[in-house]
C-alpha cells in the first residue's frame, strides 16, 4: 500500500503553526522556565539509559501539541504501520523498507511480495555470527595458514560510512583485529592503507550492495593486485571475503560462494549497517556486541512503534527538526558528541539525513513549495568549542544543536570526565542564556574603565536563546549506540513523511556515479 499523499502546508495545524510562530517567535525560553518550574521535567522524556531533555527549545506546550497535530495530520501512524510491515513505501523503487527486519526480534513474519523475509535475515546473521567466531578465534585462517590480524572494510557511502562510525565508536569493545577503511578512489587513499598491512594476515571484506559501484571495484581490483604479489589466483578464496545483493559479479572477482554474504534490495545502503554490511563490526567487536548494539536498535524500533507521539523520542526530535527548518528558517542542525569516540557520527548522520531528506519533489511528482532535509553537520565536543561554536553562540543564524553527552567515562578518568561533562552543559546553558549587558558589565567592573567597558559591551553581550536538545546517555556502549542511532533513522523517516516526499532512493548520488563512467569511456 502507498503512502499518503498530504500537502504538510494545507493542513490545518500548519495553518496554525504560522500564526503560532508570528505570536511567539521573539519570546526568550528564559520567561518560558520562569513561567513553568516543571518545564524541564515536562519536556523530558527517558528510554532506557537514555535521557532526551527538550526543554531548551523555543517552544511551549502549544507548539508541541501542534506539531503533533501536524504529524497525525500527515496520517504518520499509518505510515509507521507501512514502513515495518514491508509495504514498498520506497515507491520509486518499488522497494520495501525493512532494516528494522534486521534487528527484529518478533515472532512474527514480514511479508515482502507474500513471503516472510525473517528466515533469510536470521540465517544471515547466523552466518555472520559463525564466520566472526572462526575469525576470532583464529580457526579461518588465510592463504598461508596464518590467522589473521588486520581487516580491511572496502566499500563507501552506505558501504563504509555506517561500519566505520560504528567500528570507531565501540574501539573501547575491540578484540585483537585491527579494523582499516578504503572508500575514496582516491589512490593514495588505498595505498596509505595497504602500505603497513600483511597480505598473509589481512581479511579483506568487500562491500558493495550492486558491485558495480566505481570506487569500491577499482579499490578492490588494486588490493587484489597487491595481494597477487605474494599470492596465487586460487588464494582469494581465503582471504577475500563479499557482501553484496550481485551473487555473479562477485563470484567472478574470485570470491568463493560460501564466503558471499548475501543482503536484500529492500535495505536501503545508508541504513544497511545492521545487515552484513555491518560485518566488519561484528568481527572488530565480536558478534555477542553486534547482537547487543542490534537488539539496542530493536528497543528503540519498538519505542518508535508503540509511543503516543508525544511522547515518542524520534517524533520529537523530527517535530522540533521541522519547527525551526520550516518555521524559523533555520537551514542546517549540529550535532556534538561529547566523546571522541564518536568523532565519525556526524558524516554518517549527514548521509542518513541529507541523502535521504535531500529532495525537492513531493510524493505528487510536483515540486515543492516549502523547505526540506536540512544541512547536518557537527564534530566532537570539546574541541568544536574552540573553533566553529562562536558561531553557533554569536553568528546570524539560528542553529539548533544535539548535544550528546555519557555519564560514565569508558576509561575512568574521573577528572576528565567531570571536565568533560561541565562543558556539555555549560555549552546548553550558555546558548540558553546568553549573557546580558548588566552581567558583562559586571564582569567588567573590576577594570574600572567606564569607557573601555562601553567601548567593548556590544561585543561580549550573547543574547542567548538559542536552541538545544540534550541526550544524556549512562554510557557508550553497543546497546546505546544501536537505540541512539535507531532514533536518528526514525527521526529521518517522520521529517520525509511530514515533508511528504520520499525519503528512500537516491537518484542525485546516482547520477553523479553515472556520469562519472560516461566520462571514463569518452
Ligand atoms: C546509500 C547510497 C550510497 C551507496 C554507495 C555504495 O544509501 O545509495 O551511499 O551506499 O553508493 O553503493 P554500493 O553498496 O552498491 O557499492
Amino acid at each position: 500500500m502507498s503512502l499518503f499523499n498530504i500537502n504538510p502546508t494545507k493542513t490545518a495545524s500548519w495553518k496554525e503553526l504560522i500564526k503560532h510562530y508570528e505570536e511567539t517567535k521573539d519570546v526568550h525560553m528564559k520567561s518560558l522556565f520562569l513561567e513553568d518550574s516543571d518545564r524541564k521535567d515536562k519536556m523530558s522524556l527517558q528510554f532506557e539509559d537514555l535521557n532526551l531533555d527538550f526543554s531548551k527549545n523555543r517552544m511551549t506546550e502549544k507548539t508541541m501539541n501542534l506539531l503533533v497535530e501536524l504529524a497525525k495530520e500527515c496520517e504518520l501512524e499509518d505510515a509507521i504501520e507501512k514502513y515495518f510491515g514491508g509495504d514498498k513505501i520506497n515507491e520509486t523503487e518499488n522497494r520495501a523498507v525493512l532494516h528494522t527486519a534486521l534487528r527484529n526480534k518478533d515472532a512474527n513474519p514480514i511479508l515482502v511480495d507474500g513471503k516472510d523475509v525473517m528466515p533469510e535475515v536470521n540465517e544471515t546473521l547466523n552466518k555472520i555470527e559463525a564466520f566472526t567466531e572462526e575469525v576470532v578465534n583464529g580457526s579461518f585462517k588465510g592463504y598461508s595458514g596464518k590467522s589473521f590480524t588486520d581487516v580491511v572494510n572496502i566499500g563507501i557511502g552506505g558501504s563504509d560510512l555506517g561500519p566505520n562510525m560504528v567500528v570507531e565508536g565501540l574501539h573501547f569493545y575491540k578484540n585483537h583485529l585491527n579494523t582499516h577503511f578504503v572508500s575514496n578512489i582516491d589512490g593514495d587513499h588505498v595505498a596509505e592503507v595497504i602500505k603497513d598491512l600483511n597480505p598473509e594476515t589481512t581479511l579483506f571484506v568487500i562491500v558493495s550492495k550492486t558491485f558495480t559501484t566505481q570506487e569500491t571495484l577499482t579499490n578492490a581490483e588494486t588490493i587484489k593486485k597487491w595481494f597477487l604479489q605474494s599470492a596465487k589466483e586460487d588464494d582469494i578464496q581465503y582471504n577475500f571475503v563479499a557482501v553484496s545483493t550481485n551473487l555473479e559479479k562477485v563470484k567472478n572477482f574470485g570470491i568463493d560462494e560460501k564466503n558471499i554474504f548475501t543482503m536484500w534490495n529492500w535495505v536501503g545502503g545508508r541504513y544497511s549497517l545492521w545487515s552484513a554490511v555491518g560485518l566488519s563490526i561484528s568481527l572488530a567487536i565480536g558478534f555477542e556486541n553486534f547482537r547487543k548494539f542490534l537488539d539496542g536498535a530493536y528497543a528503540m524500533d519498538q519505542h518508535f512503534k508503540k509511543t503516543d507521539f508525544s511522547k515518542n523520542i524520534p517524533v520529537i526530535m523530527a517535530l522540533i527538526s521541522i519547527w525551526y527548518n520550516n518555521f524559523f528558517g533555520s537551514e542546517s542542525e549540529v550535532v556534538i558528541p561529547y566523546t571522541q569516540y564518536l568523532q565519525k557520527l556526524a558524516p554518517f548522520l549527514q548521509q542518513l539525513s541529507m541523502e535521504s531528506n535531500g529532495k525537492s519533489v513531493d510524493r505528487n511528482g510536483e515540486e515543492v513549495t516549502y523547505q526540506t532535509g536540512n544541512i547536518i553537520w557537527g564534530n566532537t565536543g570539546t574541541n568544536v568549542q574552540h573553533a566553529f561554536m562562536q558561531l553557533v553562540h554569536q553568528g546570524t543564524k539560528l542553529i539548533p544543536v544535539d548535544f550528546i553527552g555519557f555519564k560514565e567515562s569508558l576509561h575512568g578518568n574521573e577528572d576528565h570526565h567531570q571536565k568533560l561533562m561541565a562543558n556539555f552543559y555549560a555549552q546548553a546553558e550558555a546558548l540558553y542564556a546568553g549573557k546580558t549587558a548588566e552581567e558583562v558589565h559586571l564582569d567588567m567592573k573590576i577594570s574600572g574603565d567606564e569607557k573601555k567597558i562601553n567601548h567593548l559591551l556590544p561585543f561580549k553581550v550573547f543574547n542567548g536563546n538559542r536552541p538545544s536538545n540534550m541526550f544524556l546517555i549512562e554510557k557508550l556502549d553497543p546497546r546505546s549506540l544501536g537505540s541512539l542511532i535507531s532514533s536518528y533513522e526514525h527521526k529521518t523517516f517522520v521529517q520525509g513523511i511530514i515533508w511528504n516526499i520520499y525519503s528512500f532512493d537516491q537518484f542525485g548520488v546516482e547520477l553523479g556515479k553515472e556520469l562519472a563512467n560516461k566520462l571514463l569511456i569518452k
